[in-house]
């Protein structure tokens, strides 16, 4: 089954191929949530490869020590390169590696993403990958930010997820995406639900109100709120957004 979206008239799956030395990660998160029904529902095609298939020896060796020492181990280019072609055989699009040097991931880069017909993401473990192979088959290097995780995989998930919740069709509710915080460079606003009163604590009058305007009206402003306290960097490059977009709404007039 393939699906279909109503706004751009075409029809899109995603390919995703994971290069890995636990695939059982990688298989584990396909089970539940949003990826599993991308996956059911034909918006998302998951693979895991395993690195220590595409190993040569007979104990299956990935790694090695680093040339001019030091602490831990870097993953062997000859294993890792077989297992990336293998891929690229079943996979067209970009090979992203995982990595804490890469640029940092966003809401936009997820977007890109979301574009595309298939990608590859290697996840590395220990100290890194062999340099040559950065140089001769990564495409893109994308950090999710400025902490230390154990490995690849965590962070190839956070990426898949972000991106697969993007297709048309994967979220129950299409408008779910679109409200999301940072599509409009926005934080959410507080919610609540039953009961009216909780430990002394009450819902706030207006949203008891049936107003919808005035509902409305104050979600947006505790949205904003909760924005300029928590993260005015947002407010900031929204504001820069709707600048940038203003010109070019002027440049096409300009042009007509
Ligand atoms: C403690 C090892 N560090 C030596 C200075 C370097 C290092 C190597 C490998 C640190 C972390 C890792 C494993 N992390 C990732 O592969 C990773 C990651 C991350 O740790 N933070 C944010 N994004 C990413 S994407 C891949």
């Amino acid at each position: 089954m393939t699906c279909h979206d109503a706004r751009q008239g075409r029809v899109s799956k995603v390919q995703v191929g994971v290069i890995t030395i636990f695939p059982e990660i990688l298989d584990a998160v396909a089970e539940f949530g949003t990826i599993r029904r991308a996956i059911e529902s034909g918006s998302l095609g998951l693979e895991s490869l395993d690195i220590r298939d595409y190993a040569s020896d007979r104990r299956r060796t990935v790694d090695d020590r680093p040339y001019g020492g030091g602490p831990g181990m870097v993953l062997l280019p000859g294993p890792l390169a077989s297992c990336i072609d293998a891929a690229k055989q079943r996979v067209d699009g970009p090979v992203i590696y995982l990595t804490p040097q890469g640029e940092r991931f966003n809401h936009a880069i997820a977007r890109e993403l979301a574009e595309l017909s298939g990608m590859i993401l290697v996840c590395g473990r220990y100290e890194g990958i062999d340099q040559r192979i950065v140089e001769t088959r990564i495409d893109r290097e994308i950090s999710i930010g400025d902490y230390v995780v154990s490995g690849g995989e965590f962070p190839a998930m956070v990426l898949l997820d972000a991106v697969v919740r993007l297709l048309p069709g994967v979220l129950g509710n299409e408008e779910s995406a679109l409200q999301d915080s940072f599509s409009n460079g926005m934080l959410d606003c507080p919610h609540y639900t039953r009961p009216e009163s909780f430990e002394g604590l009450n819902v706030p009058q207006v949203l008891l109100s049936g107003n919808h305007q005035e509902i409305q009206r104050w979600r947006e402003q505790q949205a904003f709120d909760w924005t300029r306290n928590r993260r005015p960097d947002l407010i900031e490059s929204s504001s820069r957004l709707e600048s940038e977009n203003e010109t070019d709404l002027n440049t096409v007039d300009n042009h007509q």
